[in-house]
């Protein structure tokens, strides 16, 4: 993390000014659009040398404090002005929202005396995707935006802190308490505050059957990564002798050899196979969404299922046993609950899968690149110190398996709460901030960079260091591979190729056309010689190639193939 030393301020005399100290105390970095609601808020910030990070477009705001916290810097602070600014925001804000992550969002707003003709109702439209506002007035604006740390945090939502357009350089009033802190935010149904202290009985219960089970899994979601328990769950999962599987959001949780990798959808045939052998799953803080579920074909049919969460009740009929708590607090009183010494239970007899990447090719029948040997590839050039994230689209299954990442952390895929394209870059950017020593790289599609190609610019100028790998299949290869093999017409799927070298270069990124492996080379030069600014690397993948878990998926949802 880039930590900047803020300049003296004078004690804050206006209301944005009051704002933004908070900002400043609480968030190591804002980032922001500077519109008539904010333009007081943003110049304090920068005028009190406090690290800003001006984007081209507001998606990228909270994108970037959304990546930001889950790479763990902290809360972010995310600005835009009031209504278009606004309404620009709203879709990273509606997928941070979803995805429970916390962030500031400061904005304006219209007057107190009521909206102007070029106001919306910013309240009810932020409402709508579940997201708390606190206003501020002259006599508050410490207080509240105080406040929406302490929810955000406690609650792990992003708040909004508006501030109307007549009270943007108002003076301060004597300051009055905010109200205290709200039982909840904007909930939704099946979202509960906390988790209730873990029942010993509980507790025993689970260390009994991870005991007495043959083939035990543990299976980590982002509920075990958000409660810090990958420490824990590698301890319980060493002294039952059990194997680990995570979800996408927890990639890497523990650390262990004894990983399976990202259960689901994304796991090679090989490693499924081997998941659904386990006749005890331990899933803590993991959804069991279908996708999760391989459609229901993840897990066999005889594996007892217990699920640890914070979630009101179990998320999938497969369940056995639900048990409501936080994942960290559960593994620890499990481990309480089990004798001292290990055993070695599964690990006795278990043969991990090798991912044979020998038998993947380097082109596709087209002649144009298989994408899997390019992320491959990439696996060995990379340094081992490095933080990844994605943006969706059809590539999106390769990062996950076959990209080594230093933990969950350094494996971020924002756009999966809301199946969102187009917050790849703004993610980088959050990303980047707290990646400390660490090589940020982004994997997108071209559809996707397309969509947010404006914070190239931004990418540029703020980042000392950076790698963009682009899946260029000219295509909104998704779409082509879900709808086009149903016989729709292709022509609003498939695109003239863009130059995405040439577009990097012209932006002031270093940057190579990747037609072979070969052409790699230009990304190690680059990184030998200091990986010193923006690299832009456009691989010209195979449209043709097909996915193995869109087949899946495709096999699933009944589509045949026409021509
Ligand atoms: C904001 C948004 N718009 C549209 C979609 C539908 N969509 C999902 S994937 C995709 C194509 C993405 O294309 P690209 O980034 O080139 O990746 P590819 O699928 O080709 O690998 C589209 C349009 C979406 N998920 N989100």
């Amino acid at each position: 993390m880039r930590i900047m030393t803020d300049h003296a301020a004078a004690p804050a005399a206006t209301v944005s000014e009051a704002v933004a100290d908070v900002v400043a105390r609480r968030s190591p970095v804002v980032f922001g659009l500077m519109g008539n609601g904010n333009a007081h808020l943003m110049a304090r910030l920068t005028g009190r040398g406090h690290r800003v990070v001006p984007v081209r477009h507001e998606t990228a705001t909270v994108a970037a404090a959304h990546s930001f916290a889950l790479a763990g810097g902290g809360i972010a602070a995310a600005t835009a002005t009031y209504g278009a600014g606004f309404s620009n925001l709203l879709t990273s804000l509606a997928e941070a929202r979803l995805a429970r992550v916390p962030a500031v969002v400061v904005v304006g707003d219209a007057p107190t005396g009521g909206a102007r003709a070029i106001d919306i109702d910013q309240r009810r439209a932020a409402e709508a995707v579940f997201v708390r506002t606190l206003v501020v007035d002259a006599a508050n604006a410490l207080a509240q935006t105080e406040l929406a740390y302490t929810i955000a945090a406690r609650d792990r939502v992003p708040v909004i802190v508006a501030i109307p357009y007549d009270l943007v350089d108002a003076p301060l009033a004597p300051e009055v308490d905010a109200p205290g802190v709200p039982s909840s935010g904007v909930l939704r149904p099946h979202e509960l505050a906390e988790a209730p202290a873990v029942a010993h009985a509980a507790a025993a219960d689970v260390a009994a059957r991870l005991l007495d089970a043959e083939r035990p899994l543990i299976l980590g979601g982002h509920g075990a990564v958000i409660a810090g328990a990958g420490e824990a769950l590698r301890a319980l999962g060493d002294r039952s002798g059990a194997l680990f599987a995570t979800s996408l959001m927890a990639h890497g949780l523990t650390g262990s050899p004894w990983d399976l990798g990202v259960a689901g959808g994304f796991s090679t045939e090989a490693d499924a196979a081997m998941i659904g052998e386990a006749d005890l799953v331990l899933v803590i803080g993991a959804s069991l969404n279908l996708w999760q579920l391989r459609y229901n074909e993840l897990l066999g049919d005889e594996a007892y299922v217990i699920q640890v969460d914070t979630r009101a009740e179990a998320t999938n009929p497969r369940v056995d046993a639900f048990h409501r708590a936080d994942a960290l607090a559960f593994a620890e009183a499990v481990l309480a609950a089990m004798p001292a010494e290990s055993r070695a239970g599964w690990r006795a007899t278990a043969v991990l899968p090798e991912h044979d990447h020998e038998t993947i090719p380097e082109l596709h029948g087209d002649g144009l690149l298989d994408p899997r040997a390019v992320v491959v590839a990439l696996d060995d050039i990379l340094p081992a110190s490095r933080s990844i994230t994605q943006d969706n689209g059809h590539y999106m299954g390769w990062a996950p398996r076959h990209l080594r990442a230093p933990d969950p952390q350094a494996m971020l895929l924002p756009g999966l709460a809301l199946h969102c394209i187009g917050l790849g870059m703004g993610s980088l950017l959050g990303l980047a901030e707290a990646a400390g020593d660490r090589l940020p790289v982004l994997v997108t599609g071209d559809g996707g960079l397309l969509m947010e190609l404006s914070e190239l610019d931004t990418v540029v100028r703020e980042l000392p260091s950076a790698l963009i790998v682009v899946m260029n299949d000219a295509a909104f290869g998704m779409e082509v591979h879900q709808y086009g093999v149903r016989g729709l017409d292709q022509s609003a799927m498939r695109f003239t190729p863009v130059d995405f070298a040439a577009l990097g270069r012209a932006m002031g990124a270093r940057s190579a056309r990747i037609e072979s492996l070969a052409d790699l080379e230009a990304v190690r030069v680059w990184l030998d010689e200091g990986a010193r600014g923006v690299f832009v690397a456009d691989v010209v993948i195979s449209p043709d190639f097909v996915a193995d878990w869109l087949m899946l998926s495709n096999r699933y949802n009944g589509v045949r193939a026409r021509p």
